[in-house]
């Protein structure tokens, strides 16, 4: 007996590491094995044995899940149901099921809602049992991961008592898909629907994809690109939407659609797409009856209207409201939702694109019906590395603004430079707006406890594709993470998702977990000074990935550099206070006040909003020039430190993940220093200023 255990044990512990194909697929949902002995003990001791009762569909996963991750974990499988009749049982349920129902929890559960959860310890049969419960099956199973993601990381169990409720009711993907498989920003291969194949063959793939956005509690996604193949409306896409839905919805994932406005036209036969014409009317009600039918749970559609040549209502001398008024009347009988895109920057609403979408917006709040959203990205201009937050938040305080984050890194080097969001998304959702007095968060406005919008959401544009590991960078799979855990709860710390996307993917070491979170804690204030120091943006070209100030775009002057940054003989950066475009005055006071003046300006944004000559004197004593470049120096050695702190870590990860992260930071660090190099050199011919810093 005794040789048994030992030779159980040993190879307990041998045979996970040699098995494991470290190639990233396993994502966050890695289940190593925990390497605490102890701890490993307390944790088979007190999930001797399972009950999982809820509605077949989700109580499939939810077994699924547990046995999986619970054997891997633990290193030994746990028997599915279990009865109470002794100590260590785990119940997974909502409050329809026989045992949850006798707690005495209903009201609570009630409460906390479908997609809420507890997870604690009841008496039941005399015996002490964990249970998780929910009011509803997604709530049991965002209970389920909830609860792995304790184990995985390690963290003591024995006296638990969690109750959970997710900030935004839509917490969606926006995939930006096309239907030829290609992906618009995507750096992570081609498109996971491979809508070639469907509806016939559904790729078992995506019930993985569906299991890693349940494991954060997203609960949509919206499937197509928002520039919009009208095709994804007809019966033939219909019907391959529909086989996707029926693989996502046992996880609590919804489907969306980009739609295409002109699509009556377009598909239709008809003449015209006017949002006020009964035959458009009685199409999209038709369209939506369509669709419907083949999805009972559809969620709705998302539209970019008006915006970088698709199709609208301003067409038709018609404004963004009613054309989302449209659309939302045809979805409205099912359930659904309309959510309407605010990225809109036509260039005869003002000369300074960043203005354009709130002076378009907000003299339409309070008119758009119910079930529509409108969707605003983090910042007024496109997803920059560093952007104020966007003015219309908090100025729409009549209409549910949902907000729009890019996961994908289109302007922070792509699948290439390793850059951790949460701090970027945390910096916005913690600025404050100052609409209702001090304490104004963006967060209050966005999970609607500032304004009292009954509907919330929030999107993230995804970095997924096929690529073996998802997100082509090893490291942008935090971001995907990030992503789902901050539209959770928005209050979580960037360490703190960090150090447990790290445990769970990399490694439980204390020494490897502490020198990984600093590395990318750091990344993406690196990637600021190296691409947009002190503020100055958009210093790109077409493909958004390199360095390119001079770049001057013929076809539109606000998709140029130049248009950006202004750089000339007497100075640098764009005049937003009252003098220039006055676009601080989007912002309540004191923020407008603050921002009109570069002393009160906080550095990090002064290009932003200010145009200073090339001496101007910044609180350190630096000129503006000196301090650029400082920043660029600092941002080129924080890349090349990046890679060297990696080097140290080979031999405490993975040697094949090791290996693919070694690589992407070589090129980060030689990226980095062109960014330096390019746009020193560039802004030097104006500045008439020698490029050394102290520290070069
Ligand atoms: O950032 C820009 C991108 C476009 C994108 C657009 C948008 C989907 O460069 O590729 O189009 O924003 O958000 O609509």
């Amino acid at each position: 007996m005794r040789r048994f255990v030992l030779i159980f044990l040993l190879t307990g512990m041998l045979v996970p590491t040699a098995a494991r194909a470290e190639d990233g697929y396993d994502l966050w949902l890695r289940y190593a094995p925990i390497e605490n002995i102890s701890l490993r003990d307390a944790y088979r001791q007190t999930i001797a044995g399972l009950i999982v009762q809820q509605s077949p569909a989700t109580a499939a996963m939810v077994s699924q899940e547990l046995a999986r991750g619970l054997a891997a974990l633990l290193g030994v499988p746990v028997p599915s149901r279990a009865t109470v009749d002794r100590d260590g049982v785990l119940i997974v349920g909502t409050i329809a099921a026989p045992v949850i129902a006798t707690l005495g929890w209903r009201d609570e559960l009630t409460r906390l809602g479908p997609e809420g959860f507890v997870i604690r310890y009841a008496r039941i049969n005399g015996h002490r049992a964990l249970v998780v419960a929910s009011a509803g099956d997604s709530g049991a199973l965002y209970g389920t991961f909830h609860l792995l993601r304790l184990l995985s990381t390690a963290t003591p169990i024995d006296r638990l008592d969690i109750r959970e409720r997710p900030r935004h009711q839509l917490r969606l993907l926006n995939h930006w898909d096309n239907l030829n498989g290609s992906i618009e920003r995507g750096y992570a291969g081609q498109s996971l629907w491979r809508w070639d194949e469907l509806p016939s063959r559904v790729d078992p793939r995506l019930r993985d994809y569906a299991r890693a956005s349940a494991s954060l509690g997203l609960n949509g996604a919206v499937l197509n690109n928002v520039n919009a193949d009208p095709r994804v409306l007809t019966a033939e896409y219909i019907a391959k939407v529909a086989a996707i839905a029926d693989t996502l919805r046992p996880y609590g994932l919804k489907v969306y659609l980009s739609a295409n406005f002109a699509a009556p036209r377009l598909i239709g036969g008809l003449a015209t797409a006017d949002p006020l014409d009964p035959d458009v009317q009685r199409w999209w009600k038709g369209k939506a009856d369509e669709i419907y039918t083949a999805i009972p749970d559809f969620g709705g559609f998302l539209v970019k209207a008006d915006s970088e040549g698709q199709p609208g209502p301003q067409a038709y001398q018609r404004t963004h409201a009613e054309g989302a008024n449209l659309l939302a009347d045809a979805v409205a009988p099912h359930g659904g939702i309309v959510i309407w895109r605010a990225f809109v920057y036509d260039a005869g609403v003002d000369p300074d694109r960043v203005k354009r979408a709130y002076l378009e917006f907000v003299p339409l709040d309070g008119t758009f019906r119910d079930n529509v959203l409108v969707q605003t990205k983090n910042g007024p201009l496109d997803f920059m590395p560093r952007e104020p937050y966007h003015p219309l938040f908090g100025a729409l305080p009549k209409t549910p603004n949902m907000v729009e984050l890019q996961i994908t890194q289109e302007y922070l080097g792509h699948s290439t430079h390793l850059v951790y969001l949460a701090p970027m998304w945390k910096e916005f959702f913690d600025a404050d707006t100052f609409v209702k007095g001090p304490g104004s968060t963006v967060a209050k406005v966005a999970d609607g406890s500032l304004q009292g919008q009954r509907r919330t959401g929030i999107a993230g544009v995804a970095n997924t594709g096929t690529d073996r590991n998802w997100t082509g960078h090893p490291f942008a799979a935090a971001n995907w993470y990030a992503y789902g855990r901050l539209s959770w709860n928005s209050s979580l710390t960037a360490e703190a998702i960090a150090d447990e996307w790290i445990v769970q993917t990399w490694s439980r070491r204390p020494g490897a977990v502490k020198a990984i979170a600093t590395l990318m804690l750091g990344s993406r204030e690196a990637y600021v000074n190296y691409t947009m120091p002190l503020g100055l943006h958009h210093l790109i070209g077409g493909d958004h990935y390199g360095v390119m100030p001079e770049a001057d775009d013929k076809r539109r002057a606000d998709w140029s550099a130049l248009y950006y940054h202004r750089a000339d003989d007497q100075g640098i950066g764009f005049d937003r206070t009252r003098r220039g475009s006055a676009a601080v005055d989007q912002y309540a006071k004191p923020n407008a006040d603050r921002w009109n003046d570069p002393e009160t300006t906080p550095e990090i944004l002064l290009l932003w909003f200010h145009h200073l000559p090339w001496n101007y004197r910044l609180k350190s004593g630096q000129t503006l020039w000196q301090a650029l470049v400082e920043h660029y120096d600092r941002g080129a050695e924080q890349a090349a430190r990046m890679e060297r702190d990696w080097a140290a870590l080979k031999g405490a990860v993975d040697d094949e993940r090791h290996a693919v992260v070694a690589g992407t930071l070589r090129q980060q660090a030689l990226d980095a220093a062109a960014w330096r190099d390019t746009c020193l050199a560039y802004f030097a011919q104006f500045s008439k200023q020698t490029m050394s810093a102290p520290a070069r």
